[in-house]
């Protein structure tokens, strides 16, 4: 250990959305002395790393996937298009951390290698791949939801010699696609975002799919400047709502399919369809993601349009989804399907033509082998969970997180573990995350997590801690919710069912405004559920 460990009130791990706005409230609305790490280069989180082709905000973004909470930041930034490309969120993040001078308190390249609680002082210890250690009362994890590549395991697979690139991982230098045959496992949102673009360059591309996917086109278009300054002139109202409906700020239709008939039915399919976006998932009718047959309706729908679009029938049936609708991420796309129309691009269907060994040139399929120069891997993250267990803190009686969460991933709010006191999570498990708009879920996140250290701080008390009954009952309440809709019969990552070996649980809060009412309400009761220490020294 150093002997000038640095001390601080709070660290934070992380300086993508969450971490970056957890680092200007804490430290210029709360007065504390915080200092905030990250292995990357610079600011984003995973839009630093998710700069893959194509790579796009997957939900209405623009300007809503962004802070809220300045009218300020909202009337300076000009959103340019209605789905954000990867390159201005970047910008974008870059913009707010120099405009709040956060920069000069986060440093870059610097993986945090050990975190440690230690009981007797009440502080966490952190160490760094650089060798420095740092001492803090407060540790706020805002390691991301999807950071952990997920690499598949194929035989051989190492031996293959040609360029290969994990979306979530894409090189800063521009990669060329032109003239090579490039080989893409996966067919997420990654995989649907980045074909298009590479097929525009590509001599061919061969797309292994493993699960046929929904996606809905996106039709992306500028944002016109009449739009923006009519939100801009409305922000706080659209904020609340924004609050209030689940993340997004537009009223979702309360139709009963019941008073439609199937033919009115099809004709709002259609015309939400040709409107684009997730307005087919929210705006169709209520009960899609709990009633099967009206699920199953919307499914065969977008089954329709896909038959509609691909012209080989051939393809088309082997790019037939027969999960229910919207229980794996909905991707939204801009010319997925059609791109399949091309001369140069074809589909392996994983299900009856499986990999079975990588060359050093080639992949190998059962029923044939496919010659590649490049090989991207589309093929996701160790969501919500990985990131954490990545970290691996070391709580109470030197119990570390992988332990803890060998079997599953007990937490309290979505924010806190027992036996980790003063220990904090964005986007956590049991969290909001990826169902409701993140960059707003980390600022309410941020705001109730500032209260804790506040009234700890306050209070002259030591440490705050979770209890494993309010973890206990808190996942009886999550489940209870995703129980009560279709998500759980999906093999998605929301379930961990994409790592081989992964506890199966439904990682999220499915109802974010509910989730932050309910926040509030414990503060409001005196926190409970949590243990409170007094000061050790
Ligand atoms: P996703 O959504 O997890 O997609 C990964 C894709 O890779 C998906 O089609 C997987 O099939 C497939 N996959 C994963 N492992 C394998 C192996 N071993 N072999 C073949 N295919 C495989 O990740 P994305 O990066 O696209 O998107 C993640 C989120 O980022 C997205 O939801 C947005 O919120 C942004 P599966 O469906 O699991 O059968």
């Amino acid at each position: 250990m150093n002997d000038t460990t640095e001390q601080y009130d709070a660290i934070i791990i992380g300086a993508g959305f969450g971490g970056l706005y957890a680092l200007h409230h804490l430290r210029d609305n709360m007065g504390l002395n915080v200092r905030a790490f990250d292995g990357a280069g610079g600011v984003g989180g995973t839009w630093w790393y998710n700069r893959y082709p194509g790579a796009r905000v997957d939900a209405p973004s623009s300007p809503f996937y962004a802070y809220t909470f300045s009218q300020e930041l909202v009337d300076e930034w000009e959103w340019k298009e209605t789905q954000t490309p990867q390159a201005a969120v970047l910008a974008y993040l870059q913009h707010f951390a120099e405009r709040t001078d956060l920069l000069k308190d986060i440093q870059f390249e610097t993986w945090v290698s050990d975190a440690r609680y230690n009981e007797a002082s009440q502080r966490w210890t952190i160490s760094t791949d650089k060798g420095e250690h740092a001492s803090t009362q407060f540790l706020v994890c805002a390691v991301g939801a999807l950071f952990v590549a997920n690499m598949p395991d194929y035989p051989g697979i190492n031996d293959f010699t040609g360029e290969c690139y994990h979306t979530g991982r894409w090189p800063h230098e521009e990669v060329s696609f032109a003239g090579k045959r490039v080989g893409v496992i996966g067919t997420g949102s990654s995989g649907i975002q980045s074909i298009p673009e590479i097929a525009k360059q590509a001599e061919h591309v061969t797309v292994f799919q493993r699960t046929p996917q929904y996606s809905l086109p996106a039709r992306n278009r500028p944002l016109s400047k009449e739009e923006l300054k009519s939100y801009r002139e409305d922000w706080e109202n659209l904020r609340a709502s924004m609050r209030h409906r689940g993340g997004w700020p537009f009223s979702t239709q309360r139709r009963r399919a019941t008073d439609y008939t199937p033919e009115q039915r099809h004709a709002i399919y259609e015309e939400l369809w040709e409107q684009g976006g997730i307005h087919l998932s929210i705006n169709s009718f209520t009960g899609v993601l709990t009633d099967k047959a009206l699920n199953e309706e919307v499914g065969e729908f977008v089954r329709g349009k896909i038959r509609e679009i691909v012209q080989d029938p051939g393809t088309a049936a082997k790019l037939m989804p027969n999960y229910y609708f919207g229980t794996k991420r909905l991707i939204l796309d801009n010319g997925y399907f059609e791109t399949y129309n091309r001369d140069n691009v074809s589909l392996v269907d994983l299900r009856e033509d499986p990999i079975e060994a990588f060359t050093a040139s080639s992949i190998k399929a059962k029923h044939g082998e496919h010659p590649i120069d490049m090989l991207v891997l589309a093929t996701g993250f160790d969501a919500v969970s990985g990131s954490m267990l990545n970290l691996n803190p070391q709580g109470r009686d030197g119990v570390t997180l992988q332990q803890k969460w060998a079997d599953r991933f007990d937490n309290y709010l979505g924010t806190t573990i027992a036996g980790f006191p003063n220990l904090f999570m964005i986007h956590g498990p049991g969290a909001p995350g990826v169902f409701f708009t993140m960059p707003l879920g980390g600022e309410l996140t941020t705001a109730w997590i500032s209260e804790c250290i506040r009234h700890v701080r306050e209070a002259g008390l030591g440490a705050m801690e979770a209890q494993p009954e309010a973890e206990a009952s808190w996942d009886e309440e999550i489940n209870a919710i995703a129980n009560g809709t279709l998500y759980p019969l999906a093999d998605s990552w929301y379930m961990g069912a994409n790592i081989p070996g992964k506890p199966r649980q439904f990682l999220g809060h499915l109802r974010g405004s509910q989730y932050f009412d309910r926040l509030n309400e414990v503060a409001e009761q005196g926190y409970e559920g949590f243990k409170f220490e007094a000061a050790s020294g």
